[in-house]
């Protein structure tokens, strides 16, 4: 099949998991055509059937703000005739499913048809798609998509709440290549962050809002008034400033590092004890799920899709958002014992295995055989 994928090209979840799944379907032989305005972050080895076209926007003086959802149809436009493309897969649905409604009526005036599959991460409904600004343009995209999907019975379910949606949503979960991530842990990067033999607790994000991620700076403040930690913080956006003052308000600064957007996930997972993911929402929580193949407990908020991958007390734990007292308790009674963690550690890397990316591909693969035109 030759396929184009459009996605975020950035660090968040559904530029991630668009990435893998192009990876992923390209290692299995079809032709996979990247659509974006940058180069997506983990595209980052060569791959005879990878190609990858880049959206250039051309700014006029004119425009006060840069027509990018036209430069993004036009290079689909572009990209399916050039390369007899046989489907088009956008992920998020805020420019993308829109735009590739405007393609897909343009080649169809060259005679060409293509079928559109809408892949639905999150923010896209509950938060950005929503609002009155996009409401109406999102709605009516996925409704002409030949085939939407979401991330998760939770993300599907408040869609159905939130639009008048006249489709299925079909759900295939998020994946993982659980082989990639479990490395075995660094020992010198390990003694760098843990000198003594701390534990080491992780929280990686966009630093959303959504994210609360001053919440685990009061978490982690407690655990680590009862066991030595350390506290690494990955990723960046507009809550760090204010997790860094808190760090410094409490004085944590010589117990936490920010390390940053970091691609090698695994090798940074591979030397953490627990990971905290404290949102307020999260249609699925892709970061847990990889903190999971690591071997790395979670303990999160049961806000959205995260009691769909997590297993309370086998996996981690969920709280109520904003339970802080509670997170660090349960953050506690995994850290303390270090057979109990062992464990914790072992069943989370078991129950990754069933998101893994062998497994949930072929969910992708069945649905494109399903709409292809033949
Ligand atoms: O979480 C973010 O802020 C990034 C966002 C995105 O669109 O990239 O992530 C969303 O999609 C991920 C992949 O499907 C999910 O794992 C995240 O849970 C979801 N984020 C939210 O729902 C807040």
């Amino acid at each position: 099949m030759r396929i184009g994928i459009v996605c975020y090209p950035t660090f968040g979840g559904s530029g991630v998991l668009a990435t893998e799944l192009g990876k992923a379907l390209a290692d299995k032989g079809h032709q996979v055509h990247f659509i974006t305005y940058q180069q997506p972050v983990r595209l980052n080895e060569f791959n005879a059937n990878i190609f990858y076209h880049e959206v250039r926007v051309t700014n006029y003086p004119l425009f006060d703000y840069p027509p990018y959802e036209t430069a993004l149809a036009s290079a689909m436009v572009d990209v399916i005739m050039n390369h007899q493309l046989d489907l088009l897969h956008v992920h998020y649905a805020i420019p993308h499913a829109s735009a590739a409604y405007m393609a897909k009526k343009i080649v169809e005036t060259q005679g060409k048809k293509i079928p559109v599959i809408t892949t639905l991460h999150g923010t896209d409904i509950t938060l950005v798609g929503k609002d009155k600004t996009f409401a109406p343009v999102v709605a009516f995209s996925i409704n002409q998509s030949d085939a939407i999907t979401a991330v998760s019975h939770n993300l599907s379910e408040e869609t159905y709440r939130t639009f008048a949606i006249e489709k299925e949503i079909r759900v295939i979960h998020n994946f993982v290549d659980t082989r990639r991530f479990q490395k075995k842990p660094i020992d010198a990067f390990r003694k760098v962050i843990a000198p003594n033999g701390e534990r080491i607790l992780m929280h990686a994000s966009n630093f959303r809002k959504i994210k609360r991620v001053q919440d685990v700076v009061r978490i982690f403040d407690i655990v680590n008034k009862k066991i030595p930690s350390k506290l690494l913080f990955v990723g960046d956006g507009p809550e760090r400033p204010g997790a860094e003052d808190l760090c410094r308000e409490l004085g944590l600064t010589d117990h936490m590092r920010f390390v940053g957007k970091q691609e090698q996930m695994e090798e940074i997972l591979a030397i953490a004890d627990l990971f905290l993911l404290t949102s307020e929402y999260e249609s699925f929580g892709l970061a847990a799920l990889e903190a999971m193949a690591a071997g790395v407990p979670v303990i999160s908020t049961n806000a959205g899709g995260l009691p769909e991958i997590a297993v309370e007390g086998e996996t981690g734990y969920l709280s109520e958002v904003g339970d802080i007292e509670n997170m660090s308790e349960r953050a506690i009674s995994i850290l303390e014992d270090d057979a109990v963690l062992k464990r914790f550690k072992m069943n989370a890397a078991a129950h990754a295995k069933r998101f893994d990316i062998h497994t949930i591909v072929p969910e992708y693969e069945a649905l494109y055989n399903r709409f292809l035109i033949k």
